[in-house]
């Protein structure tokens, strides 16, 4: 090496050490963030991010140290059909296509940017109540969404802690049980602390027009939902999400993080891992932190954070611990630990399989009886109301409501509907062929759609005559004759 090449490495070298405690002050004040101000409120924000979302069970990447951010959250609502367990079909209302919906992973002083969009397909309109927001309604007021629209809102997040998300769009309860909820983490500044795996889990229960195990597409049930008489009680959306191949993992001597929910609607649930203590659990998603807990409560619209290191290898099962419905209503999933067995810690005498749903029952319930009654003509006023009524709650009720009162802005009411009243025809056309483009009922103006209703000329005229002859209306009686001549004028 030549003298001024040395010299000019060695001056190089004299300017990185001038520069260091230059370097240490800049980071010094990175790390002193804390003190630019008193409240998480007044917490600045640099840059823009858009927020990953994940499905259960996975969440997305810790916060780390990042400083706070304009956080976009881009979240699509989806109904669709989903299997509930082998060969039951349910239609779940969806956050991001998955129940729970979404992961949204934040930290304190973030500004979120929330868009919420209701896909085009959907039939219903919805919004999102966080419990992490601080504003009416968590966001509900402002996030009001017909579908083939979005809505957008934005808040600053205040309070570090595990919160749960959900529809909170009339009636309530239904949008909840069918599935609209999930949970955003809100770290403290700086993170939460390192552990080696972290699951998602959210507890639900269903109620299903038919028995539990009853297959085909399962209509949601309201009376059985007033009453609290589950069908399904399930981890991750439907029976099996965490058994099997879907089972969470992790190795031994690994450190494991559960964030667990419950969206409810009704039931609270008594958490618990079989054969594991929680080493660490943030009651109720908060800052409390209890030690050594074999069983914590998860109430409805409320999360804990639980930890654990895994000692031993072996399938743990993951339950509410209200037992039944982890054997006989689907709440029950599996933790696959792999490594060495440690004799000491555990005799090894394990015997798998002890704890399995008993005979998977909900998997291979006979259908009940009644599935396949045969459907008889409706012949006196009182039996056409009878099986219009079946109809109306099985096709109309979710957008029409029970009363036919509607729900603003999105359905037009059918109780005193001086449209309806005005024109039976033009009512039987609207069933046979939906209906798009403005009607003004009452003098409110709606401009939506409703999609055609696929029902036989019999269903239609019962249908219609049950609204007919409810809710103050004008007591024509449509026969299937009449739907049948509509159905030919086209
Ligand atoms: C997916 C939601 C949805 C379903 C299901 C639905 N409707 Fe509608 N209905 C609407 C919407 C939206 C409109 C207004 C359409 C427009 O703006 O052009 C409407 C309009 C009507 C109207 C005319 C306006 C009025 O209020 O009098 C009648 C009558 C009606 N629906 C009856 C029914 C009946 C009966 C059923 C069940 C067989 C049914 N609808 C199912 C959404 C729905
Ligand atoms: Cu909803």
């Amino acid at each position: 090496m030549k003298l001024n090449q040395r010299l000019s490495k060695m001056k190089a070298l004299m300017l990185l050490i001038a520069l260091t405690p230059l370097i240490a002050l800049f980071s010094c004040v990175d790390n002193n963030e804390k003190k630019d101000y008193q409240n998480t409120a007044d917490i600045p924000v640099s840059r823009e991010m858009v927020a990953e979302l994940t499905a259960p069970p996975h969440v997305p990447t810790p916060v780390g140290r990042r400083k706070a951010k304009k956080l976009i959250v881009n979240m699509e609502i989806l109904e669709e059909v989903g299997e509930m367990t082998d060969g039951v079909k349910y239609t779940f209302w969806t956050f991001g296509g998955s129940v729970p919906g979404s992961f949204i992973r934040t930290r304190v002083g973030d500004e979120v940017e929330f868009h919420l969009k209701n896909h085009p397909d959907n039939k219903l309109p919805h919004n999102i109540d966080l419990h992490a927001v601080t504003g009416p309604g968590g966001g509900a007021t402002s996030s009001f969404v017909a579908p083939g629209k979005e809505a957008q809102f934005s808040f600053k997040v205040l309070n570090p802690g595990l919160y749960v998300y959900h529809c909170a769009t009339a009636p309530v309860g239904m949008h909840i049980a069918n599935g609209m909820y999930g949970l955003i983490l809100v770290e403290p500044e700086g993170g939460l602390p390192k552990v080696d795996k972290e699951y998602y889990i959210m507890q639900g229960d269903f109620y299903t027009k038919g028995e539990t195990g009853e297959r085909g597409l399962q209509p949601f049930d309201m009376k059985k939902a007033v009453a609290e008489d589950a069908d399904y009680v399930v981890f991750n959306g439907k029976v099996g999400s965490l058994t099997g191949d879907n089972a969470i993992t992790a190795k031994v001597g690994e450190t494991v993080r559960l964030f667990v929910g419950n969206g409810g609607p009704n039931l609270v649930s008594s958490f618990h891992v079989i054969g594991e203590i929680f080493d660490k659990v943030n009651v109720e998603g908060g800052d409390l932190v209890n030690t050594n807990v074999q069983t914590t409560l998860i109430p409805v619209g409320g999360a804990a954070m639980v930890e654990f290191r895994v000692d031993v290898p072996g399938t743990f099962i993951i339950v509410d611990h209200a037992i039944f419905r982890a054997f006989n209503k689907g709440a029950l999933g599996m933790l696959k630990v792999e490594g060495e067995e440690d004799l000491k810690i555990y005799s090894g005498m394990q015997e798998e399989g002890i704890y399995q749903p008993e005979g998977g029952g909900i998997q291979d319930m006979p259908a009940v009886e009644g599935a396949d009654q045969a459907v008889a003509s409706a012949k006196t006023l009182e039996e056409k109301m009878e099986y219009g009524k079946a109809t109306y709650m099985q096709t109309c009720f979710a957008c029409h409501q029970a009363e036919g009162q509607g729900i603003a802005n999105a359905f037009p009411p059918l109780s005193k509907s001086d449209y309806l009243n005005a024109n039976v025809n033009r009512a039987i056309d609207i069933i046979l062929n939906g209906k798009t483009g403005e009607v003004v009922v009452n003098g409110v103006t709606y401009n939506s759609v409703m999609t055609r209703q696929d029902l036989t000329d019999e269903e239609i005229a019962n249908v219609l005559t049950y609204v007919y002859n409810s809710w103050d209306n004008s007591k024509k009686e449509v026969t299937p004759a009449m739907v049948r001549s509509r159905r030919s004028a086209h």
